[in-house]
């Protein structure tokens, strides 16, 4: 790695890239290697690779154990997890959701005609505005989804206040919160359900997967049913439903991953903090950050550049990418930018103020296991300089 004394040693100034190899945000964290292979080779030998194998089994109960929720129900990913969820909780019409989030939320409503309503965020939290959710209910509204962004709780008094008073089913994207609190409370206890993503990307992951987690019997038994094409016995179906089943080798990762994930958290708050340390007084650019009474994975590490700031946004990425550093603009442009919502809603912008802002402004910088204090360090340097020479 090398030194960045100036504008000299940028890589955007024909100086070599910082980093020989790519530094990816969401590169995966791995646990134990020879504890995943062992249980490689016990699912060859038990030759069952798939339908609700004894490994999803054992994974299903260690979260629900770990969230301390009721039920948890495992699947193949967060996408087909909200699917399910939207359909077992009987969601239809018109649906209130943030259009700052990844975009799945949304299309996961879209995907079975239902219309995904954009409500506008907090600016400081980055999470779904009570006050905006209020504005867009309309007598076809069935329900609201509230987005954990970046692991930060949606709020979640206000928006079932909201829901009770409107008669509407509340439930929650934690896509990006697992293993974090809200009120000391584990997340994945909220709303009538809550849907997890144990994606590559995610701190803690499966490498594909997902789960609904709930406290409520019926919807579960709803969503084991629906995940297995409605399958009550061998030859009997009760259900509509889908394949949406988990298989044994992402349960057996899951499995190891879990055993390994407050060492991941320690790691990514480590990160967190070098990085905030370092990045303080820094002109034009503040972290996001975590409230420290409450339990965090920090997964994502977030720089908001503001207008102020001397190096606009998208010329920050481009200095970094420049590095090897593959900086991410999550969510830009918005859901509502990103077909078909820009055709359907070509105005939804206007409704959208603090959204719009936001992902004007969000960096998402490396962190996981694959990042150490040097690294760290000569990312600062390299965001430190551009902005210092307006590079
Ligand atoms: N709700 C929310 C709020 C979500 O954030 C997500 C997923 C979902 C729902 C849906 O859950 P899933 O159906 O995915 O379980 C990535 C992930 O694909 C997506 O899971 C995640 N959110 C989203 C935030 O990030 P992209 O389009 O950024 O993926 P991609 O391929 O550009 O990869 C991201 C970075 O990770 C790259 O820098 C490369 C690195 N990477 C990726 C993979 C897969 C690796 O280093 N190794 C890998 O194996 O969406």
């Amino acid at each position: 790695m090398k030194t960045i004394r100036g504008p000299e040693d940028l890589a955007i100034n024909g100086s070599q890239p910082a980093f020989e190899q790519l530094l990816h945000v969401g590169r995966p964290n791995i646990g134990d290697r020879d504890a995943f292979m062992h249980y490689v080779g016990e699912i060859f030998d038990r030759r069952w690779l798939s339908n609700d194998g004894p490994l999803v089994k054992e994974f299903e109960a260690r979260v629900a154990q770990h969230l301390g929720v009721k039920h948890c129900v495992a699947m193949c990913n967060g996408t087909i997890a909200l699917e399910i969820a939207i359909r077992a909780l009987g969601l239809e019409g018109e649906v209130i959701v943030p259009s700052y989030t990844f975009v799945a939320t949304a299309h996961a409503l879209q995907w079975q005609s239902i219309t995904p309503v954009f409500a506008d965020i907090d600016p400081a939290t980055h999470t779904l505005s009570p006050a905006a959710v209020r504005k867009m209910i309309t007598p076809r509204t069935t329900g609201i989804i509230g987005v954990h962004l970046w692991s930060r709780p949606a709020p979640v008094a206000e928006l079932q206040e909201i829901a009770d008073e409107h008669g509407l089913k509340l439930m929650f994207d934690a896509a990006h919160a697992f293993s974090c609190t809200h009120q000391g409370r584990m997340i994945g206890n909220f709303g009538a359900c809550e849907v997890l993503s144990f994606h590559a990307t995610k701190f803690f992951n499966s490498f594909e997967g997902g789960a609904i987690v709930t406290n409520d019997d019926e919807l579960a038994t709803k969503a084991r049913l629906m995940r297995n094409f409605g399958f009550s016995g061998l030859d009997e179906v009760i259900h509509p439903g889908t394949n949406g089943k988990m298989i044994e080798i992402a349960a057996a990762m899951g499995l190891v991953n879990l055993e390994s994930v407050d060492e991941v958290i320690a790691a990514n708050r480590r990160n967190y903090e070098a990085y905030r340390a370092a990045l303080e007084g820094v002109p034009g650019v503040r972290m996001v950050s975590y409230n420290d009474k409450e339990r965090n994975n920090y997964q994502y590490v977030i720089l908001e550049v503001g207008a102020d700031c001397p190096v606009s946004r998208d010329r920050l990425v481009d200095i970094l990418r420049a590095e090897n550093i593959m900086a991410r603009r999550y969510f830009w442009p918005g859901s509502h930018r990103m077909e078909p919502y820009r055709s359907l809603f070509p105005h939804a912008g206007l409704m959208l103020p603090a959204t719009e802002a936001v992902a004007a402004s969000v960096v998402v910088l490396p962190t996981g296991q694959t990042m150490d204090a040097a690294a760290i360090d000569t990312v600062v340097q390299v965001i430190r300089t551009a902005i210092r020479t307006r590079a």
